[in-house]
């Protein structure tokens, strides 16, 4: 099924699907704001607690289910995904504005994330330890937090709440899920998916809503442990209530990645990376590429190369098979961005390249920006620190690598970086120089897998990286157990 008509919005609590009374919450198609794709009323405060009381209620029996049963929920709901990745592929489009083939790409990669986290009962869950007694092992046993408080963010709105929800569920929490306002129609999809294939009630509750709804989630006594992937300063002030509340927080936050591309890189190779670095999901994504920097040698090939390409980005619908990139999600989003490029050309900026936009026919009033490239001198200049979540890329040139590297680290953030060369010796510096969570080389800033650790250095996120093996720090707490048995028998 795909949206031709408004998707009325509806809250899980306790197993059951209920209508909000809260303020009215409305996503609308950002190429084509006049489409309304999803509406209805928000959660209250009151749904918030029903909400935390079920998960409350039901977390030890949850817990109590062995993982390989907690597992086989989650391989169910997977292929559930799986089967409706195209239409819902297609309503992700609709609504958060990337391509179609990324809306699509992305609910398969949910389901990856279900199945990954769907075998942990499978792996290994615990350590066992040599002990200095005799006749005693030590054992580091895994238990759940408990409830778990999750707030996702617009520009993967599967992905992300997949990436967070499957580790807590496996490892025995209970859920208590706000996704961002303006884009709930796929956690819709993602909460009836998992709630389909039998997830007993209270173990998953879903509330959509805004600020006041993720307030309340997070200043709520039952709830044990928050994860956040969001804005540097909401999840700041998530982090500040969750200290002074004392349980754990897990905030995946902002980025400014670069990509290096020094004189002896492919450069076909590089063009291509680069642009879907900085261009796929219309810049969107934690992990984009926002800043480019590029060695004397190749700067001028390079960026001619790169500027050619941007001019003949097609940007239109999403939904249209051959679009490249689509609008942003929203008009305030629109506006920022566009800000932030007006204040880099009044901070000095050289303009290398602005692709197209539809200023015409039934796209004129969607959120477009168009592709930008941007050269910058050695003045300070916001775009070069501050995140603009858009497709638009800053450029600087370096003599060489050791500047190239040094100039990467000079920022705040240090989510990922991409470097392009063919020399094993200056991958090497990179990977010992370059100060981020996710390094790529010869490949672009943006994509993790489900097996790795997510997440970045610096000032890009705060508590234990997410996926793969990482994600049990946050999602467990450790239990040592130090085993003895009673007297040997004679
Ligand atoms: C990716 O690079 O494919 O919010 C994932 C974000 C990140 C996820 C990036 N948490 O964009």
């Amino acid at each position: 099924m795909t949206v031709s008509t408004t998707i009325s919005l509806q809250h899980l609590v306790d197993g059951l699907w209920i209508s909000g009374s809260g303020e009215e919450l409305r996503s609308v198609n950002p190429a084509r704001p006049r489409i309304i794709v999803a509406q209805g009323g928000s959660a209250t405060h009151a749904d918030v607690d029903t909400a935390v009381a079920a998960a409350a209620r039901a977390q030890a029996g949850w817990a109590a289910t062995p993982m390989r049963q907690r597992g086989v929920l989650l391989l169910a709901a997977a292929d559930v995904l799986e089967r409706n990745a195209d239409g819902w592929g297609l309503d992700l489009a609709a609504e958060e504005g990337k391509t179609k083939a990324e809306g699509v790409a992305e609910v398969r990669r949910a389901a990856q994330i279900l199945r990954y986290y769907g075998n942990e009962g499978d792996r290994q869950s615990g350590e066992i330890y040599a002990s200095p007694r005799a006749g005693e092992q030590i054992l580091v046993t895994r238990k759940a937090v408990g409830v778990v408080g999750v707030i996702t963010p617009f520009n993967f709105p599967i992905a992300i709440p997949a990436w967070k929800i499957a580790p807590a569920l496996i490892y025995g929490n209970t859920v208590v899920w706000k996704p961002a306002s303006t884009v709930p129609l796929l956690a819709l999809r993602l909460a009836a998916a998992l709630n389909s294939v039998g997830l007993p009630s209270g173990v998953l509750n879903l509330l959509i809503g805004g600020t006041s709804v993720g307030d309340r989630i997070v200043n709520h006594p039952a709830v044990d442990a928050i994860t956040f992937t969001g804005s540097t300063g909401i999840g700041r002030r998530i982090a500040a209530t969750a200290a002074a509340r004392g349980v754990p927080v897990q905030a995946e936050l902002g980025g400014k990645n670069a990509a290096v591309v020094l004189d002896d890189a492919d450069i076909d190779l590089a063009v291509e990376q680069v642009m879907l670095g900085a261009f796929r999901s219309s810049g969107q994504k934690c992990t984009a590429t926002s800043r480019l920097i590029v060695t004397d040698g190749i700067a001028d090939t390079f960026l001619r190369t790169l500027a050619e390409r941007v001019s003949a980005l097609k940007v239109g619908d999403p939904a249209e098979e051959d679009t490249e990139l689509g609008p942003v999600v929203s008009d305030a989003a629109q506006r920022m961005i566009s800000a932030g490029i007006e204040r880099a050309i009044g901070q000095g900026a050289t303009t290398l390249a602005v692709g197209q936009t539809p200023a015409q026919g039934p796209l004129a009033d969607g959120y477009f920006i168009s592709p930008t490239v941007m050269e910058l001198g050695n003045q300070p200049a916001d775009i070069w620190t501050e995140e603009l979540f858009g497709p638009v890329l800053a450029v600087r040139r370096a003599p060489g690598a050791a500047e190239a590297f040094a100039l990467a680290n000079d920022n705040e953030f240090g989510l990922s970086a991409a470097v392009f060369t063919q020399d094993v010796t200056r991958a090497l510096e990179a990977v010992e120089q370059i100060d981020v969570g996710v390094l790529h080389i010869n490949s672009e800033s943006a994509g993790a897998d489900p097996h790795v650790p997510f997440g970045g250095a610096k000032k890009s996120g705060l508590g234990p990286k997410e996926q793969g093996g990482a994600a049990r720090e946050f999602y467990t707490h450790t239990t040592t157990v130090y085993l003895r048995g009673g007297a040997p028998r004679s």
